[in-house]
């Protein structure tokens, strides 16, 4: 068999030929495969109140890293956009981030009410986004913005309401450092995900880029997101276990 006919079946053509959108589903997939098998060894070298919360970055990076093996498998085949594979990734993947934000401040006396608003936020932020990207093109501004309702909301929690107040009344040092990245990864890092759904034809961008730039856009963000964040809250357990 020729070669460029075995790299056309596997569709490493396309790879080969640069197609940014390709490589970077690639990529993706080996680093969060990458993070997830680190963040579950290193559940070991941390005390026992921090193996939770590195189990769920593991989670979080697992599972995002089997969604972009299926998603990186779509997007060769079809050359579109896996918006479904995305959106089940997301609707797993971020009330896993709500409970890292829960796990943090627990110590320090959340609630499971607080972990439940930001849940229920997070849903309604994925669903009416999901809409928007699926449910014909005309309305995915006005779905855009009720995605954005939720999303702020979050915002609100970790910045001025219960994450916040727990946050900052615990008096940890090492929180305290966590909590001013976290709070970078959501306004900056999670504010790529509406740039990127801005790019939908009749949206905000749209014309600036190509419509599959916006698999470029979220699967940057899943990287810095996903992984960056682990690593914070990774960065917290190591310094709070080698305080004894
Ligand atoms: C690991 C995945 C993460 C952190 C995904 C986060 C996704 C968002 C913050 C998405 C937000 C959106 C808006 C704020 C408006 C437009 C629609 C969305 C869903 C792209």
């Amino acid at each position: 068999m020729n070669y460029t006919l075995l790299a056309d079946l596997v569709g490493l053509d396309k790879i080969i030929n640069s197609d940014p959108v390709a490589i970077t589903f690639f990529i993706g997939y080996m680093a969060m495969f990458a993070s997830a098998v680190f963040f579950f060894a290193e559940r070991s070298s941390v005390d026992g109140k921090w193996k939770l919360s590195l189990l769920v970055s593991g989670l979080i990076t697992g599972i995002a890293a089997v969604h972009y093996y299926y998603m990186r498998d779509f997007y060769l085949q079809t050359g579109a956009s896996p918006t479904a594979f995305r959106y089940v990734d997301w609707t797993l993947t971020v009330p896993l981030m709500c409970v890292e934000f829960y796990l943090l401040t627990k110590p320090f006396g959340a609630k499971g009410g607080t972990l439940f608003k930001l849940i229920v936020a997070s849903i309604v932020m994925l669903v009416t986004g999901y809409i928007g990207e699926t449910s014909g093109l005309d309305n995915n501004i006005m779905w855009g913005i009720l995605s954005t309702l939720g999303y702020l909301y979050i915002v609100y929690e970790v910045f001025a309401g219960d994450i916040a107040k727990l946050a900052s009344s615990s008096n940890s040092a090492s929180l305290g450092r966590a909590m001013f990245l976290l709070k970078i990864f959501i306004t900056l890092g999670w504010s790529i995900y509406p740039i990127g759904y801005m790019v939908l034809p009749g949206n905000l961008l749209s014309g600036m880029f190509e419509v599959s730039s916006i698999d470029l856009f979220y699967n940057l963000a899943d990287a810095i997101n996903k992984i960056g964040f682990g690593l914070v809250v990774y960065s917290v357990a190591v310094a709070e276990s080698n305080k004894k």
